[in-house]
């Protein structure tokens, strides 16, 4: 599968926004968008993005046939295309996933996922695939410590890729992983993003709104919700939250 074209901006509020905008006026993709720059970068929940020049920030805007349920795998695709890019610049063995859309370079987070979809006025889902990627420098005071690949290269790799180069292999990974998707189906994605992701069989704490859910996860279902054991023995499945993963 080709990859999408990237368009890249020197700034914009965010990628995710500039995505929707199109998207509500008609435009399908498939189109990468980047930006050097976001003002108002965003992650879940309201969540801000750190968004200062160095790092990645694109949005894949693209259009399905596929309903929503099935749709919202492709936030495993964008974790996957993630861990593959760094893999080329980091040592394979300090990438890791952590449910269900944080790529972690030794243990700490390194890029973020964020996928908002809507309906077209003339059919087809949207979706906007978000992703930033700490290339050059992590955010100080985090709730959870953050890093950037520069911290992490592997010995024979001399600075991370520049934006432009970044933003065109994820393009590249991306649609490798959307191929394999829409060829062979969910399975072999969730396998192998299974094979990456820590955490998957301990204890958990998932938060969801005013809720905390403590327990202890049993991996994951078919369609990649969290199976999170309870201590009277009830199975929880969790599709959203916030999960902290190991003791306390
Ligand atoms: C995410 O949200 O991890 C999804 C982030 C998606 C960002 C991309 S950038 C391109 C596109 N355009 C956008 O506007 N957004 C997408 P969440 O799981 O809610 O994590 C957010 C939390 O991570 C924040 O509350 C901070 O604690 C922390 N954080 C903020 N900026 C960070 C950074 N640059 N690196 C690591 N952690 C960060």
């Amino acid at each position: 599968m080709t990859p999408a074209p990237v368009l890249l901006f020197d700034q914009t509020d965010s990628t995710n926004a500039e995505a929707r905008r199109r998207a509500e006026a008609g435009e399908t993709g498939p189109l990468w968008i980047a930006a050097r720059r976001q003002t108002a970068g965003r992650g879940r929940r309201g969540r801000a993005w750190e968004s200062d020049t160095g790092n990645l920030f694109a949005t894949l805007l693209t259009t399905t046939r596929k309903p929503p349920a099935e749709a919202a795998q492709v936030t495993f695709l964008a974790a996957l295309a993630v861990a593959d890019l760094l893999d080329r610049y980091a040592p394979p063995s300090l990438v890791t996933i952590k449910w269900p859309n944080d790529v972690m370079l030794a243990g700490e987070k390194v890029a973020g996922v964020l996928v908002e979809s809507g309906v077209h006025a003339a059919g087809g889902l949207w979706l906007a695939v978000g992703i930033g990627v700490n290339l050059a420098h992590a955010p100080a005071g985090t709730e959870r410590p953050a890093t950037a690949l520069a911290q992490h290269l592997s010995a024979d790799v001399p600075a991370p890729p520049s934006v432009e180069v970044a933003a065109r292999e994820l393009a590249g990974c991306f649609a490798v992983w959307m191929e394999r998707w829409e060829t062979l189906g969910f399975q072999p994605v969730l396998d192998a993003w299974r094979a990456r992701t820590l955490g998957l069989d301990g204890p958990a704490t998932a938060r969801l709104g005013h809720e905390t859910i403590e327990g202890r996860a049993e991996g994951v279902a078919t369609d990649g919700a969290l199976r999170l054991r309870l201590a009277d023995g009830g199975l929880r499945l969790i599709s959203a939250g916030d999960v902290f993963f190991g003791e306390g």
